[in-house]
């Protein structure tokens, strides 16, 4: 069964439509009336990115000469235009898993969260993240308005997910000490965050960080407040600045620059 040609076989979600080629599968099982073949995760992820094979009514086959008889005959193509609708159909009923999370305080989408096959992206639902630190024991919940935009990219590899967030949470970690290293990132995605195509569920779970990348920009002075009164100073950063590391000798009052 070596001789089956999988590029002539097509699938597709109707009788009218073009399909795809059959790639990245084999067969399995003796010559005989049945032969198996095994479509693998990059062509089921192509599929389902696709609307395809979502359901019996968009499961459907057509094909060229991809096979022979025993005694070389080939089979007589089956114009897509006529394409054969799926006799048995077994759904997705497999949860999706994440494969990568990455945080990257230089890029603008911040969180990158990857899983193993395509997402739909009407389903996310960012108010069930929040962020940990292990070295401090805190979490930082994502608020509604925290995320500023997401994206999503369905492909052969599975869905990646990218989520930029709000300069306040951004401050809200660095106050908490979260994601602020590979040890003190990690994020708690509760119940409910997304499905995949067929409404399976993302399962709960705490996903330490695969790819860390700090922030490289150094923080600004926008303002500075004296109360000669109280004799208190005060100076107002772009961002979080490390109070223990402040090094006040630094500083110089001046009457004109
Ligand atoms: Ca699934």
């Amino acid at each position: 069964m070596s001789s089956i040609l999988f590029a002539a076989i097509y699938l597709s979600d109707s009788a009218s439509s073009s399909g795809l080629p059959l790639v990245n599968s084999s067969v399995s099982g003796q010559n005989d009336f049945v032969v198996n073949i095994h479509v693998g995760s990059e062509m089921l992820n192509v599929l389902k990115s696709r609307g395809f094979y979502l359901s019996q009514n968009r499961s459907f086959i057509c094909f060229d000469s991809f096979v022979r008889d025993m005694f070389g005959n080939a089979i007589s193509p089956l114009a897509c235009t006529h394409a054969l609708q799926v006799s048995g159909y077994q759904a997705d009923a497999i949860q999706p898993d994440i494969t990568a999370f990455d945080f990257n305080w230089s890029s603008s989408a911040k969180v990158t969260i990857r899983l193993d096959e395509p997402i739909a992206a009407s389903s996310i639902n960012v108010s069930v993240l929040a962020f940990f630190s292990a070295l401090t024991n805190t979490s930082v919940a994502v608020g509604p308005a925290d995320v500023t935009n997401f994206s999503v990219a369905n492909d052969a590899l599975g869905s990646l997910i990218g989520l930029s967030i709000s300069e306040t949470l951004a401050d809200s970690f660095a106050l908490a000490g979260v994601c602020l290293s590979p040890q003190s990132c990690a994020v708690l995605i509760g119940d409910d965050f997304v499905a995949d195509m067929s409404g399976n569920i993302l399962p709960a779970q705490l996903v330490a960080v695969d790819n860390f990348v700090a922030d490289s920009t150094a923080p600004s002075l926008i303002n500075v407040e004296v109360d000669m009164d109280s004799g208190y100073v005060t100076l107002i950063f772009s961002e979080p600045v490390d109070a223990a590391n402040f090094a006040v000798s630094g500083v110089q009052l001046q009457a004109a620059p």
